[in-house]
């Protein structure tokens, strides 16, 4: 098939909040921005991001959400606070939907954890980021390619219609899906991140036009627990248009890969038009926040398998943490679209 392209703009890397609260503590944080410049750094030749401005992002995000990401940094500083914007409460058992002032009560109200701090670049880079999703399917939809590479950070896969959480703020992924669908193409999202890709599952559950298919760790025991069980189907119309298939932790590849043909059949069973791959490097037998066993040369059967279906696909990046080896299993990944037939 010859080479990907691979998009990414140096924007992105504005984002870089100092610490997050993890198992009670705080830790530095984990998604940085050097795991991008090392995948970078191994792909060589990445095109920037065009700007196709707000709109598209509307078309996913609560306008209100978007007006929050913008300023909450702004806000947390004038109301004298250190450091990055974080809540601290959160209005989940079922409180009315109070649009209120404050930055504290912003911070619950549009956010579900504390993983995911807001701080002074984290717009601009949310926003390439985004712009980097599109600009990567507009090579697809309007230059014809068949395989386009994002490299998005921060990532998206979960945060929702009105909320961030789990190191994302616009879910880049929904946004170039939906853009997609827009342009008149059928979609199916295909998420093979560790982590249940919750926002994405929220923003699509009740579409009968979108398939959501996601392959992660049981949230049984692993982030974001109240997202991802296999019997969560879809809503109202969009019944049976959301597939989840937890695995346990110390999953290798020869489980991963049953689950992956379950994934990759009921895929072509939606007859798309275009697949959007999720793709999570946090699988890696290294990662160090995560527990499944998939070594470099995984990615490549992954890759080999899922365009054995044949689809434009458009490769969104997701999570990944074990930084130094990255770049060689996002190109293990490539390779395996390249090598296709
Ligand atoms: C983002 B992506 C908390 C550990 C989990 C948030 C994980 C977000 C993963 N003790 N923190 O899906 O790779
Ligand atoms: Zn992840």
């Amino acid at each position: 098939m010859g080479p990907v392209p691979g998009f990414f703009d140096l924007r992105q890397l504005a984002h870089a909040p100092a610490r997050e609260l993890h198992n009670g503590g705080w830790v530095e944080y984990a998604e940085k921005p050097s795991r991008a410049e090392n995948i970078s750094a191994s792909l060589g030749e990445l095109s920037g991001a065009k700007d196709f401005g707000l709109e598209p992002l509307l078309a996913v995000h609560d306008p209100a959400y978007i007006d929050f990401l913008r300023l909450a940094y702004t806000d947390w500083r004038a109301s004298g606070r250190e450091g990055d914007a974080i809540g601290y409460t959160w209005p989940i058992a079922h409180r009315r939907d109070l649009r209120l002032d404050r930055i504290d009560a912003r911070l619950g109200r549009y956010s579900y954890d504390a993983a995911t701090p807001i701080a002074e670049g984290t717009w601009d880079a949310a926003y390439w980021s985004a712009q980097t999703a599109l600009t990567a399917l507009a090579a697809i939809v309007d230059e014809g390619r068949r395989t386009s590479f994002a490299l998005c950070r921060p990532p998206g896969h979960h945060a929702g219609r009105d909320y961030c959480g789990g190191y994302c703020y616009l879910n880049n992924a929904a946004i170039a899906a939906r853009r997609a669908q827009q342009k008149g193409l059928r979609v199916a999202i295909l998420d093979i991140d560790y982590h249940h890709g919750n926002g994405t599952q929220d923003i699509f559950l009740e579409d009968p036009d979108l398939l959501f298919v996601s392959i992660h760790a049981d949230p049984v025991n692993d982030y974001p627990f109240f997202w991802g069980h296999a019997d969560e189907r879809g809503d109202g119309k969009g019944e049976g248009k959301t597939i989840n298939l937890p695995l346990p932790r110390g999953t290798d590849m020869s489980r991963y890969r049953e689950a992956l043909d379950m994934a990759l059949q009921a895929v072509g069973a939606h007859r798309p038009d275009l697949l959007v791959l999720s793709f999570g490097a946090d699988t890696f037998e290294d990662d160090p926040i995560s527990f499944f066993r998939l070594r470099e040369g995984d990615y490549r059967e992954i890759a080999s398998r899922i365009a054995a279906i044949d689809l434009p696909t458009l490769i969104v990046m997701e999570g990944g943490y074990a930084i130094d080896a990255l770049g060689a299993n996002v190109s293990a990944l490539l390779s395996g679209f390249e090598s296709a037939a």
